[in-house]
């Protein structure tokens, strides 16, 4: 515009024009906020009227017609429209997608919680069999992957058939209940997990524990069960037997969940024939090793 009037050149009004035409790409072509726009396009069209207005000294430039003005803004508006409109779409979208982001978190919140109600046993509040099967699977896998120890403890009830028949079954529940507790305070918080099995049976698996560790929690377990007096009654001191194995994932070395628990139900069942209320190791693969035994 600047150039238009005080260019001396018969094509100076194309300068005028192309000023005009840089109006239009503002609101148009650039990306811009459309209140950014509407501000651009009024201090454009006030500096293009100023311009217009003032008498050079000695100007060459052409004279600046109404007709100008009239071309800048019949092509300023159809563009801001276009602007405003875009945006409008753009900010819908956003919406739109902000919604559905919110709903898809909602959604997998929902799921996890979900997730979690169905791991958990309703009796006991602790993990259940469905979740214990696929921890196992899990375990097994990181410790394949990464050459780690993994202890596996298999814990069951002493004579507990004897606590239902003399103190009845709620009674019993109270116990199972009270015991899995004990046994959720006894591993190592936030790295061992515990399970029901079934039954009076439960299962820790306890990542990263070799032989020594698998026995040291396995008779914290035992020794830490003896307090208690679920729901405030006398009863007699129920004891716990356990079955402990540990394996190190190595390179080529298969082992499942199924042999690891396999091998701690045999420990176990060895535990209860020496007289209950022990804890006992077996190693994998050398199944007729007891490494150590609990006292009784
Ligand atoms: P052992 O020392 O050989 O393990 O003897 P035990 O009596 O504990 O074992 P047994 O397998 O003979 O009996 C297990 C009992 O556990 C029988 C069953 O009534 C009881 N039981 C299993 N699940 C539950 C339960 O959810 N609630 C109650 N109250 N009892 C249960
Ligand atoms: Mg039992
Ligand atoms: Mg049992």
């Amino acid at each position: 515009m600047l150039l238009g009037r005080l260019s001396g050149s018969a094509v100076a009004t194309r300068y005028v024009m192309a000023a005009g035409i840089g109006i239009f790409a503002q609101t148009l072509l650039m990306r811009a906020p459309f209140r950014h726009c509407v501000h651009g396009l009024v201090v454009a069209l006030a500096v293009f009227c100023a311009l217009s207005e003032i008498r050079w000294p000695g100007h060459f430039g052409p004279p600046i017609s109404g007709d100008y003005l009239i071309f800048v803004i019949g092509f300023s508006l159809p563009a801001l429209y276009e602007r405003h409109s875009r945006e409008r779409a753009d900010r819908r979208e956003f919406l739109l997608n902000e919604t559905n982001r919110r709903r898809m978190e909602d959604t997998l919140a929902m799921n996890s919680h979900l997730e979690r109600l169905s791991s958990l046993g309703l009796l006991t509040g602790i993990f259940n069999r469905r979740y214990l099967d696929s921890a196992l699977v899990r375990s097994c896998d990181v410790a394949k992957d990464h050459q780690r120890w993994l202890g596996i403890l298999m814990i069951d009830l002493d004579y507990f058939k004897s606590v239902n028949d003399t103190a009845g079954h709620q009674y019993g529940d109270l116990c199972l209940e009270h015991v899995a507790q004990v046994l959720q305070h006894s591993v190592r918080a936030g790295v061992d997990t515990v399970a029901r099995y079934g039954g009076e049976e439960f299962v820790a698996i306890l990542p990263d524990a070799d032989e020594r560790e698998a026995m040291l929690i396995g008779e914290r377990i035992r020794a830490s069960d003896r307090s208690g007096r679920p729901g405030r009654r006398r009863w007699r001191v129920l004891t716990v037997s356990a079955g402990a194995t540990a394996i190190r994932g190595e390179t080529g070395l298969q082992f499942s969940a199924e042999e690891l628990i396999a091998i701690a139900d045999e420990a176990l069942y060895a535990a209860k024939n020496s007289g209950r209320n022990r804890v006992i190791y077996l190693q994998p693969h050398a199944q007729c090793h007891l490494a150590a035994v609990g006292s009784g």
